[in-house]
């Protein structure tokens, strides 16, 4: 029996001595698998002209990251690195040098150098072979003024300047210098293009500009498009109304202030309009890029509600009572409902005659600040930020592009702006002045001024 004891324990050591021997085979045969991969992909790359552009380590594990982006695993394998060099050494003394490299960009720069006029958007798109893990930065005179491969920016002033692409990856940085060359331009100092004019219903509206019944969106825009390259004034009507413009020039964010949206705003008389900036980003000429509020001194009140929209619904019929109050119905994106009056001092139809049965606008909305007192009709300013809200020679008309935030209400920063999309900024009417309704006048770069 003891015997029988012994040979069992024998045979079980024996056992468990094989398993140690395959596991250790099998660790053995996965290790030369993967150098054998490792090797094979070195010698890839090396084919493939590729170069090592960064690399990780961590716990004796490398992560190499090559020129086209892909990364090797790489274990089991001595790594060193020198003189812009990383050398692998496998365990059976191979060995294989891969060139570890600075990002690898150019600019085809035009003989002479790039030449613009100022206030215009230049657009530099350099050439990279490895876009993985590359850093960039434009710098002008050491600062930097963009933090993206392809560079947008505008010049205010005339001049020569020399601009610095500085590349980094994980081997070090490359750099570049690029001269631009900024002409002097003269450039009109207003409104240049109307892209849009859709106004809410109001006492002006279908009057300032004039409408038929043969008018159409685009005759409209046009209407508007002469008025405010001519010296003439439109009114955006009431809660949502709005018109789209852009310049012969892009409008430049310099320090301080820099345009103002003309209106006919007098003490006492505010009719705030909400003012949103966008820039040419894609190049296309058009007022199709994201666009970004200018968050005046209402922005982040709770009073202020943001994305309210209107629905205004065209009136079956003009009425008899000269101040019918319930003239033209609305509804909005909160259920409420209501009527837009007519006053006598007004006879025209409120409702735009070249609109459909019912149509939609929306934007932020601002408490509505008017009051009467003592058989006046007082309807005070915010405090800045807005158009058609202080009058045009007061500080408090100028816009800073600086105030500009995106849609979730972050600040962004603005080179410079493009187009300007102005609407009335909330709904309010009495039976003296009528309704608030934003009026558009023109429009001010103050940066023109700087320099004429
Ligand atoms: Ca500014
Ligand atoms: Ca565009
Ligand atoms: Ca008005
Ligand atoms: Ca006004």
């Amino acid at each position: 029996m003891k015997r029988i004891l012994f040979l069992l324990s024998a045979f079980v050591l024996l056992a468990g001595c094989v398993k140690d021997d395959i596991n250790d085979l099998k660790k053995e045969v996965n290790d030369l698998k993967e150098r054998m991969a490792l090797y094979e992909s070195l010698l890839d790359a090396l084919n493939n002209r590729l170069y090592v552009t960064g690399y990780e380590e961590k716990d004796g594990h490398y992560t190499i990251t090559m020129s086209d982006g892909t990364k090797l695993s790489v274990s089991n394998c001595v790594i060193t690195l020198a003189d812009g060099v990383m050398t692998f050494v496998f365990a059976d003394g191979h060995t294989i040098s891969i060139d570890a490299a600075t990002p690898d960009v150019t600019v085809a720069e035009p003989a002479g150098g790039f030449v613009i006029d100022k206030m215009k958007w230049l657009h530099i798109q350099p050439e990279a072979a490895d876009a993985a893990g590359v850093a960039y930065r434009w710098l002008l005179d050491g600062e930097e003024i963009s933090g993206e491969k392809d560079l947008l920016h505008v010049f205010a002033e005339a001049g020569t300047y020399h601009l610095e692409l500085k590349a980094r990856n994980m081997m070090g940085e490359s750099s570049h210098t690029v001269a631009v060359t900024v002409n002097d331009k003269t450039y009109m100092n207003g409104i240049a293009k109307v892209y849009e004019y859709l106004p809410a219903p109001g006492q002006f509206i279908n009057a300032m500009p004039e409408a038929t019944a043969d008018d159409t969106p685009e005759t409209m825009r046009q209407k508007a498009e002469a008025a405010l390259t001519g010296g003439s004034m439109i009114c955006l009507g009431g809660f949502g109304g709005y018109v789209v413009f852009g310049f012969d020039h892009t409008i430049v964010n310099r320090e301080g202030n820099d345009f103002i949206v003309l209106g006919n705003a007098i003490t006492g008389s505010a009719e705030p309009g909400v003012i949103m900036v966008s820039y040419d980003a894609n190049g296309n000429g058009l007022p199709d890029d994201e666009w970004y509020e200018i968050a005046g001194s209402e922005y982040h009140k709770p009073t202020t509600m943001m994305n309210y929209e209107m629905t205004y619904y065209k009136p079956a019929s003009e009425p008899e009572n000269p101040d019918e109050p319930e003239y033209i119905r609305w509804t909005d994106n909160h259920g409420q409902s209501g009527y837009i009056s007519k006053n006598n001092f007004h006879t025209q139809p409120y409702y735009p005659l070249w609109m459909g049965d019912s149509y939609t606008v929306g934007g932020t909305f601002m408490e509505e600040l008017m009051y009467v007192q003592e058989g006046v009709s007082i309807s005070p300013a915010c405090d800045w930020g807005y158009a058609d809200n202080w009058p045009n020679t007061d500080a408090r008309a100028q816009i800073d592009i600086d105030w500009a935030v995106d849609r979730l209400g972050n600040p962004v920063k603005l080179k410079g702006v493009d187009f300007v999309r102005v609407h009335t900024g909330n709904r309010a009417e009495n039976s003296i002045t009528g309704e608030i309704s934003t009026e558009v006048a023109g429009f001010t770069d103050l940066n023109l001024l700087i320099n004429q």
